[in-house]
């Protein structure tokens, strides 16, 4: 907690540390109340440190130290000093053996860093800075040691006793206790050590790498949960595969381990060795989990195996490179679930996320570059921005250098960097070097936050036959930089025509990456014999946001002809945001809503394709969301949005009613499967169950009604509960109210399930929402300790319930400042988190904006508020 306000740290004061830590040894006894940590570092001082000052300072927070001794020698008090967060050593030898024994209290531990328990495991999360509540240490990610690690604990409450890299031994202590001893050849820093004690069951499985060893792969969960690791497993297996066969990068210990955690504030850590997981990312069976969940639960695993490279065995020099290893890390894993799945469906998904969240970070009081000048408190910067355009940047590196170029650039930064704590000029430099390209206007993209506005205009020569395309660039201010120099924007183009892709080089390619490095650049193509339809930025070649005059009829024709997956149901999404904005114009005004004709006609063709991939059309013939409608808005009109969307759903539904039907009944299937084919099935059917709702036709309630008694499988089931508390019918209410009571009967006893029954309910729209947030709060399922419940209660009204988060009284805000001010005292990495929706209260019309305001200055006032909370609320003022 803050004494005073919180200072800035930056990347221009980075400084080599003055100390190294050879070797840790950890001693970690978990008693009743307390846990005794005794640790004994081989510390010498750095050759590049940039002073010859002889004290040492080691990070700590929260320990109640007991000893310390230098070489076996006990300190006296005027050797050293500590204060809340660290301890000063006075002149320390140039190479030394420093020996710690600290109290910490993991029972205490409700902010989930550090050592903590998740109901009856120890466990620990320390990236960024949670080993320093640990024991002292230099915990920087550029200090990398090698860890032998003992844990002891009474071995009925915690059988299973786990650390990083290899079990050396174990042993019996008198009193019921026991010990085992773990050693982690491979030098890491703190943030990747991890600890794990309490009564778990292992499912076993092993994996033969590329040069022939085989590795175990142990997945740790509590025994009901045992028969929902088949998917965890299967996706590890072929993650490994994956990225030995696309990267050439193999697993380096004999042992693989994943533990399975309920109370985690994320969704996993890449631990070496030991990678501790959120239960839902690692728990998946069709009767507890929905499709989307099986994909992330695939993700997920494959996301932390793949930082074993990306992050592990090359890290980052300080927490300014945290994209380095994120964004090249989110990368690689949505390489790997489009090779598994469809690569248009994954890259649509990836895509809705940018634009919807990242886009809108970007245009906010948060904003920050993928590499970050400046921050107060690191947890902060787990935020898109690094995570998700972190990966566009890197993509987009991929799309200039083409995959074999690219490879050979990965493979040079992995063995020049292997073992090292590096930058992210580093990963560029390896990628300049093998393409003789040059980055450093490509640099922009890392060190400047915002948008870029690419405007294009075209024309066509007969004459001359020529076909131009003129571009413009541009990107608003943000909060660190007010004028922006141009990016270096790949831009992937087709000219497409009624005879399909115009071949655009003498070897007949049919799409070209231009690179756009001016404000305003022409772009010619000759030899073009009639006017094309540009098809531009193809599969979202760069994070933008691009504007073209595109008729109606020219979106349409992209719609069914262009060559590439994501333009076409980009075109289709503009078409309906183009009618969606004009609606909202008329709500605004008064003027009576009407549906433009051709917006069903085009959904009947789409829908009417024979030998269509159902994920796809499924996508297609989803509206854009109201989240966002809202971030494309000047001033954010939750209502009219709300209205508008609701309206158009109800007249597709209405027009469409037959063909929702056959869609719906053409892809009911006798059993449930898991695979593409058989979830692109499952999303259709259930979209058309939307639509038919919407509808209003009479038999749509017992339709849903009948599927929610009757399904086998998650997906269907939350989709028809969904679909019926979000019905604004009177019959609907007394369905939606049994099938809520049903469900609840039906698995009280899984906490994942419970998660999607809150979320449910703190997504309905109809009126009264913040009411039945506030009861569900009350239930006995609920705990406020547990982040997934959070999320799925408090996170999802805030953010996914725009029409009750906004009720004018501004009831919904101060609920949010109520639980974020509540949270900061238990977990301040969650309630900084849950403050975002109110950071944007500039989007919002007068009356919104003071109420936010209102609500956020109340939160920065309040006594001993965290760093996290502080930094976010500051910032958004
Ligand atoms: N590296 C972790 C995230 C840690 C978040 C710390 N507040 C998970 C991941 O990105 O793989
Ligand atoms: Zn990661």
């Amino acid at each position: 907690m803050r004494d005073a306000q919180p200072g800035n740290i930056y990347l221009k004061d980075y400084s080599a540390p003055r100390y190294l830590i050879d070797k840790t040894a950890l001693r970690v006894d978990i008693r009743q109340d307390d846990t005794v940590v005794l640790a004994t570092l081989d510390v010498r001082r750095n050759p590049d440190a940039n002073d010859r000052e002889t004290s040492l300072v080691l990070d700590g927070q929260g320990l109640s130290l007991q000893s310390l001794s230098i070489d076996g020698k006990p300190l006296t008090p005027e050797q050293f000093s500590a204060t809340a967060d660290e301890l000063l050593i006075h002149n320390v030898p140039e190479q030394f053996t420093l020996t710690s024994e600290v109290i910490i209290r993991p029972k205490e531990n409700s902010s989930l860093e550090g050592l903590f328990k998740s109901r009856t495991i120890y466990c620990t999360q320390c990236e960024a800075e949670g080993f320093r509540g640990i024991t002292y240490y230099l915990d920087r990610p550029d200090v990398m040691s090698e860890f032998t690690t003992t844990v002891v604990a009474d071995q009925a409450e915690c059988p299973v006793l786990l650390s990083n890299g290899n079990l050396l031994e174990t042993g019996e202590l008198p009193d019921g206790r026991h010990w085992a001893t773990w050693h982690d050849p491979f030098l890491k820093p703190a943030y990747l050590f991890a600890l794990v004690a309490g009564e778990l069951s292992v499912v076993e499985d092993n994996f033969t790498t590329c040069s022939g060893r085989k590795v175990v792969l142990q997945l740790y969960v509590e025994s009901k949960d045992l028969e929902k690791c088949d998917h965890a497993m299967t996706s590890l297996k072929n993650a490994m595969r994956w990225d030995e066969e696309v990267y050439g990068r193999e697993y380096d210990l004999d042992l693989y381990m994943i533990v399975a955690v309920d109370d985690f504030n994320m969704g996993a850590m890449e631990n070496k060795g030991l990678n501790i997981f959120n239960t839902s990312c690692v728990l998946a069976h069709q009767a507890t989990t929905t499709d989307d969940g099986f994909n992330r639960v695939e993700a997920v695993v494959a996301h932390e195996y793949f930082h074993n490279w990306s992050g592990n065995r090359v890290t980052c020099r300080d927490w300014f490179q945290l994209s380095l290893k994120e964004g090249f890390t989110v990368f690689r894993d949505s390489q790997f679930s489009a090779d598994m799945g469809s690569p248009v469906v994954k890259r649509v998904e990836n895509v809705t996320m940018l634009r919807t969240v990242q886009f809108a970070e970007d245009g906010g009081p948060t904003a920050h570059p993928v590499q970050p000048a400046s921050y107060m408190e690191i947890s902060n910067f787990y935020t898109a921005t690094i995570y998700e355009k972190g990966a566009e940047v890197v993509r987009m590196i991929h799309t200039l250098l083409g995959p074999e170029l690219f490879r050979r650039g990965s493979d040079l930064y992995f063995e020049r960097h292997d073992g090292q704590a590096v930058t992210i000029e580093d990963f560029v430099a390896a990628m300049a070097e093998v393409s003789g390209r040059d980055f450093s206007q490509f640099m922009n993209w890392y060190r400047q936050a915002g948008t870029p506005r690419l405007t294009v205009t075209s024309g066509y020569d007969e004459q001359q036959r020529q076909f131009k395309l003129h571009f413009s660039q541009s990107c608003p201010p943000t909060p660190e930089s007010q004028n922006k120099q141009p990016f270096h924007i790949p831009v992937t183009v087709g000219l497409v025509t009624d005879a399909g892709d115009l071949p655009l080089s003498p070897a007949g390619e049919t799409s070209r990456v231009v690179e756009i490095t001016e404000t305003e650049q022409t772009v010619v193509f000759e030899h073009i014999d009639c006017r094309p339809v540009p098809s531009l930025l193809r599969n979202f070649s760069a994070p933008v946001k691009l504007n073209y005059p595109y008729s109606f009829d020219e979106l349409g024709f992209l719609m069914a002809h262009d060559s590439d997956g994501f333009n076409r149901w980009d075109a289709g999404q503009r078409l309906s945001i183009a009618l969606m904005q004009s609606l909202i114009k008329d709500f605004r005004t008064g003027e009576p809503l009407q549906l433009d004709s051709r917006l069903p006609e085009v959904f009947a063709k789409v829908l009417d394709e024979i030998e269509a991939d159902q994920a796809m059309q499924a996508l297609v013939l989803t509206l854009p969301t109201e989240f966002l409608l809202a971030e494309l808005s000047d001033v954010i009109d939750i209502e009219a949005i709300h209205q508008v969307r609701r309206f158009v759903c109800g007249e597709l539904g209405k027009t469409l009613v037959t063909a929702w039907r056959k869609a719906y009944l053409d892809n009911v299937q006798p059993q449930y499967a898991l695979s593409g084919v058989a979830m692109a099935r499952r999303s259709l059917k259930n979209l058309s169950l939307r639509y038919l709702l919407n509808s209003g036709v009479e038999d749509s309630l017992s339709l849903a009604h009948e599927q929610f008694m009757t399904a086998d499988n998650m997906t269907d089931r939350l989709a028809a509960l969904s679909g019926l508390v979000n019905d604004p019918r009177d019959a609907a209410v007394t369905l939606a109210e049994k099938a809520l009571d049903k469900f609840y009967q039906d698995w009280q006893q899984e906490p994942l399930v419970l998660n999607q029954w809150f979320q449910v309910q703190a997504s309905c729209m109809r009126p009264g929402g913040l009411e039945r947030v506030k009861k569900l709060m009350q239930h006995t399922a609920f705990d406020f300790h547990n982040p997934n419940k959070v999320r799925a209660l408090v996170g999802v009204f805030c953010n996914s319930n725009p029409v009750n988060f906004h009720r004018q009284d501004g009831a919904g805000y101060q609920f949010l400042a109520d639980n974020v001010l509540a949270l900061d005292k238990l977990n301040p990495q969650i309630a900084s988190r849950q403050l975002t929706p109110l950071t944007k209260w500039r989007r919002y019309d007068l009356s919104a904006q003071s109420l936010m305001q209102e609500q956020l200055s109340r939160v920065l006032a309040a006594p001993g508020l965290s760093r996290d909370t502080y930094e976010i609320a500051s910032k958004s003022l």
